[in-house]
């Protein structure tokens, strides 16, 4: 299978580094123009979620190299963006609205200790909750878009 076909069918892989924001008929989007190596496949996670509450998904990755969310938000029409330091190397993302109060928060998933860490959205992500539920080994249940 060649390394693009693979990137495009696994729902952990994108090379937002290396992506360009264009206008289109239908809004503006991304488009990759780089290649999804192995290196930036253990570098960036994305994900689906209104961080901002409006009613557009935004552009989200999860560094795991620093431990950092950076958020290009759809009510700025994908022109500004915020980082968030929330997690480890080898956390899991797993954003949901764990609040409800419709944003989604960011939070992780730590697998050696089975911990929760949600940031709120409801305090613009300045305090958080954690849960432990698991065990070591587990896998957190997501909901893909
Ligand atoms: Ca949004
Ligand atoms: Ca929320």
């Amino acid at each position: 299978m060649p390394a693009a076909a693979h990137c495009r069918t696994s729902a952990d892989i994108a090379v937002v580094e290396h992506a360009t924001i264009h206008s289109g008929p239908h809004g503006p989007h991304y488009r990759e123009s780089g290649l999804c190596s192995s290196v930036l496949r253990t570098l960036v996670v994305p994900n689906a979620g209104n961080y901002d509450g409006d009613t557009r998904a935004d552009i989200a990755i999860y560094r795991r190299s620093n431990g950092t969310w950076y958020i290009l938000t759809s009510s700025s029409n994908f022109t500004a963006g915020a980082g968030y330091a929330w997690g480890a190397s080898t956390d899991t993302p797993v954003p949901a609205d764990y609040d409800g109060d419709g944003r989604t928060d960011i939070a992780v998933y730590r697998s050696s200790s089975a911990h929760w860490f949600i940031l709120k959205s409801t305090t613009s992500f300045t305090t958080a909750i954690t849960y432990q539920w698991g065990t070591t080994g587990d896998v957190p249940v997501l909901r893909r878009p």
